[in-house]
């Protein structure tokens, strides 16, 4: 059945409805099924995603028809569509009249995401406007708390040399804590790997401890602020709530030091937003483990790592994973700085609208998979600055000297940015950053060539 008479409107100005900002605005890329039209479809869409089924019902009145979702622009050529949802169909709290994340997914890219008149659809981007911004948590603390916790200048604090203690499993607690220890002695801050919890070799109520005691010798014994991102994910709120209550009450007065990790793709907006209101004090790490299911450049389903770092920010994340921007291990491109960009920034032009946040705080962009101090230098030029969290866990533990050699090559690597240096020149002035070169020679060679010769090392 052709819908298109009814939730699409091509007259619709995009100007005018962001003007208007009664729209919460998404841009799909969407490919039919053979033998559907474009258009056709697009309304189906529209209609699955707001008011409508695959067939008109009796029960439609007139106030039902002045909410569906519209589809107000096609480009069948580029396999675009546009839809604009009226806010009203937006489910709100009824403890706060707050809107919610689960919402805006389970109608922008719900039942859409499986219909048989649809080959595929993926969200690209959405505009928020005004009126419902002001309905979403934001975050409630920014990289700016992590300079004031670390000492730095609250606004220009720069980079935060972090790592992930590996192995990803199988340490007990003991070595799990010295792992720790060994990183602090000469970086900032330390995550739990996502699947790091409670398992039996490691229960968190002896691991945590031990945690909290390295992070108070490594303190005492570099005279510097340590930060540990402590993962809460559980399925259940009451356990995330236990774990985040024993880790803060273990830490004592270095409490305001953790952060708290929470995967946040598998563990969806629920458990996101436990964290985000239950523990407003603490900086909310959010880790993406999962969303490359959906946003791979391979996939041509659900949504892109651009839109899911912007869902965060709205959700309160204080910091998200985006990736290496094709400098680390993971999939990406120079081009995935816009993510960073979106989310860091009060104002931004995304891959279809110019989003404005209106003050709410800014999530911090982490860089994480396979970094080492070899390949920031060209991270820092590409995305143009050095204000992020970097967790370089092979980086760090993989450094042939020491845990904290391997973190002082890091903070080496953003001074040899800063400094505008070259890095084989950089190397011969600084011993960590040095051997680096020899902790890392496959990325040495691909990156430095001829790195032997010009720092005078032979095999
Ligand atoms: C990196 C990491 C991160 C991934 C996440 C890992 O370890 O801890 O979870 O990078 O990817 O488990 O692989 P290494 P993203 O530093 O040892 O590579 O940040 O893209 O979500
Ligand atoms: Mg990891």
């Amino acid at each position: 059945m052709d819908q298109s008479g009814r939730y699409a409107d091509l007259s619709l100005n995009e100007d005018e409805l962001i003007a208007n900002g009664k729209h919460i605005l998404v841009a799909y890329t969407m490919e039919p099924a053979d033998g559907h039209g474009y258009l056709e479809t697009a309304a189906h869409f529209a209609a699955e995603s707001s008011t409508g089924t695959n067939v008109e019902v009796s029960t439609t009145d007139d106030f039902t028809k002045g909410v569906d979702a519209l589809v107000y622009e096609i480009d069948e050529a580029n396999g675009i569509m546009k839809i604009a949802y009226p806010n009203e169909l937006f489910d709100r709290n009824i403890i706060d009249g707050r809107a919610m994340i689960v919402s805006f997914l389970t109608l922008a890219i719900g039942n859409n995401q499986g219909m048989g008149d649809v080959k595929n659809a993926q969200m690209q981007d959405f505009y928020i406007p005004p009126k419902m911004l002001q309905l979403f948590d934001g975050p409630s603390k920014s990289i700016n708390d992590l300079w004031a916790l670390l000492g730095r200048d609250y606004n220009n604090g720069g980079y935060i040399a972090g790592t992930i203690i590996k192995p990803k499993l199988g340490l007990r607690p003991e070595p799990f804590a010295e792992a720790a220890y060994q990183f602090w002695l000469g970086g900032d801050f330390i995550k739990n790997d996502e699947p790091q919890g409670n398992q039996v070799f490691a229960p968190l109520k002896k691991t945590i401890p031990l945690v909290a005691d390295a992070m108070k010798r490594a303190q005492d014994e570099t005279g510097e602020a340590k930060i540990f991102s402590a993962n809460i994910t559980a399925d259940d709120h009451y356990e995330m709530c236990a774990r985040a209550d024993f880790i803060l009450e273990t830490f004592g007065e270095d409490a305001p030091r953790v952060a708290f990790l929470v995967d946040g793709y598998v563990g969806g907006p629920g458990m996101v937003t436990t964290a985000r209101r239950q523990y407003p004090d603490q900086y909310l790490h959010y880790h993406r483990a999962g969303h490359g299911a959906v946003t791979s450049p391979s996939s041509k389903r659900g949504y892109t790592a651009f839109v899911l770092a912007k869902i965060a920010r709205l959700m309160g994340a204080s910091g998200i994973h985006v990736g290496t921007m094709g400098y680390g291990k993971m999939e990406g491109s120079n081009d995935d700085k816009i993510i960073a960009y979106m989310i860091e920034r009060d104002e931004c032009q995304g891959p279809f609208y110019y989003q404005k946040w209106h003050g709410m705080k800014p999530t911090t962009p982490i860089i994480s998979g396979g970094m080492n101090a070899l390949r920031l230098p060209g991270f820092f030029e590409n995305l143009g600055h050095g204000n992020v969290i970097n967790t370089s866990g092979g980086g760090s533990y993989g450094h042939i000297d020491s845990p904290a050699a391997g973190a002082i090559s890091l903070k080496q690597s953003y001074q040899c940015y800063l400094e505008g240096a070259d890095p084989i020149e950089f190397a011969k002035e600084h011993k960590e950053f040095a051997r680096a070169f020899e902790s890392f020679p496959h990325d040495a060679d691909a990156l430095y060539p001829g790195w032997r010769e010009k720092l005078g090392i032979h095999k």
